[in-house]
């Protein structure tokens, strides 16, 4: 069977990685921007002033990504870039670089996909109280607005929020990524829910004003547990153990997809956050779970539960990883495609899964990286599994187009099917980006 005629094949990349130009052309600072010089909480004190250079250098890396043969491109909107103060007065310079970037892009048949938001949130807003304010909803709506409005002439595919899970419990729950903060359960609960808000606002924003008709999705995280083996009992498992909020708490499925795709909160947070719970109202949760088009999951490794200092079920002495210890484990495609379904009944997207390097250009000019032509090949055949057993799977965007600015890790992980060379801004494709083209040249065909 494989996939469809119209899958959609492409890659993904987000502003805050890739642009650069972090205070050129009016730009407003984000809480990277800001952030990222104290002392001790990126490697190397590296940082994402410059990154790839991708505002300046946009129209060769689309270049690349034809050459590549990507049918799709997803990338983010800086906020601060085409709202400085986060609200209010509008930098028509920086919504013009955006709008130059879509032009760009179909004009050379890529179709753009854009990301409201991914991670680099405004940091004059950050210093009103960020996503704790209960105006944050209206402050994303006022924002939607702007680039929708410009945009949406043009632009088909609207994701709201990437990874939900790691701007609440990577930022503010344990620290490791801007604005590198540590608050109390309540906090993060109503964080939480002014996020759902601002989704669902953002959701009802495209859907009553974008200028045609669009498709409209969010980007969690979707790690499941992989079932131990084939049994009934055994499936059922881990499906129970990837929809809880025991474990994972912030960073679980069902904490962001039960409310959006749902309508309610899991059961168990009541009983979990006892006081530190929040009681929405009816209008909240019909705000929250606007009907969406498809969800869009990024996938890299299975879930497990981890015991420190011990392996668990998808680790084991030796097991395979990324550069950033992450196991390789391409069931996990497979599973979460028929989890995800199951529980939430939309078509999926793998909006984001790739293999993290320290690849270099050797002597011959190449960069040789079977690893992650291998990594790719048999994560796209577990999805094509899934498809083939019935889940609506509709499309695969590679993390990442390019190398770029790795967060916390700075840019020793390279995700790229381009290297970039950070000291001269050279690209050079790599051979997993030569053999994308062939996958989707295939439609997916090859990896079998
Ligand atoms: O680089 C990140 C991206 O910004 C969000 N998803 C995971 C990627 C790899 O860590």
């Amino acid at each position: 069977m494989g996939f469809s005629k119209d899958f959609m094949w492409g890659g993904a990349a987000a502003a805050h990685q890739i642009e650069g130009a972090y205070n050129e052309d009016g730009k407003g600072l984000n809480i990277w921007d800001v952030h990222t010089s104290l002392e001790g909480v990126v490697r190397y004190s590296e940082d994402a002033k410059v990154a790839c250079d991708h505002y300046h250098r946009y129209k060769d890396d689309i270049k690349l990504f034809k050459e590549m043969g990507l049918k799709y491109y997803r990338f983010s909107i800086s906020w601060a870039r085409v709202l400085p103060n986060g609200v209010g007065q509008v930098n028509e310079k920086g919504l013009k670089f955006y709008s130059d970037l879509v032009d760009e892009l179909l004009a050379n048949g890529i179709e753009p996909i854009i990301t409201l938001f991914h991670w680099d949130y405004p940091y004059e807003l950050y210093c009103k109280g960020h996503w704790l304010n209960p105006d944050s909803p209206l402050w994303f709506e006022e924002y939607t607005k702007v680039v929708v409005d410009a945009l949406s002439d043009r632009v088909k595919i609207w994701m709201t929020i990437n990874e939900p899970q790691c701007i609440i419990g990577c930022g503010h729950w344990k620290g490791t990524h801007a604005p590198f903060q540590q608050l109390p359960m309540r906090d993060l609960v109503r964080m939480s829910h002014n996020i759902m808000l601002s989704h669902g606002r953002a959701v009802k924003y495209i859907r009553e004003h974008a200028k045609q008709k669009c498709k409209v999705s969010f980007v969690p995280i979707a790690p499941v547990h992989i079932p131990e083996n084939d049994s009934r009992e055994a499936i059922e498992q881990a499906k129970a153990d990837s929809f809880t909020l025991k474990h994972k708490g912030f960073f679980s499925i069902c904490w962001w997809c039960d409310p959006i795709l749902k309508g309610k909160y899991p059961e168990e947070a009541y009983e979990l956050l006892g006081e530190d719970m929040i009681t929405p109202s009816k209008e909240d949760m019909e705000l929250i779970s606007q009907p969406l088009d498809f969800i869009t999951c990024n996938i890299y490794y299975s879930e497990s539960f981890r015991i420190p200092n011990q392996y668990s079920s998808n680790a084991f002495q030796g097991v395979s990883r990324n550069s950033l210890g992450w196991v390789v484990d391409e069931k996990v495609m497979y599973w979460s495609a028929k989890f995800m379904y199951e529980r939430y009944g939309l078509p999926y997207i793998i909006g984001e899964n790739g293999f993290a390097g320290r690849d270099w250009v050797d002597l011959d000019g190449k960069i040789v990286d079977g690893n992650r032509i291998d990594y790719i090949r048999r994560y796209v055949k577990e999805l094509m599994r899934a498809a083939d057993e019935g889940v609506p799977v509709l499309g695969y965007l590679y993390w990442s187009v390019m190398d770029n600015f790795e967060w916390a890790e700075g840019y020793d992980e390279r995700f790229g099917l381009i290297h970039v060379d950070y000291k001269t801004q050279a690209r050079t494709i790599k051979e997993s980006g030569r053999w994308f083209k062939k996958l989707i040249e295939s439609n997916g065909e090859i990896v079998k």
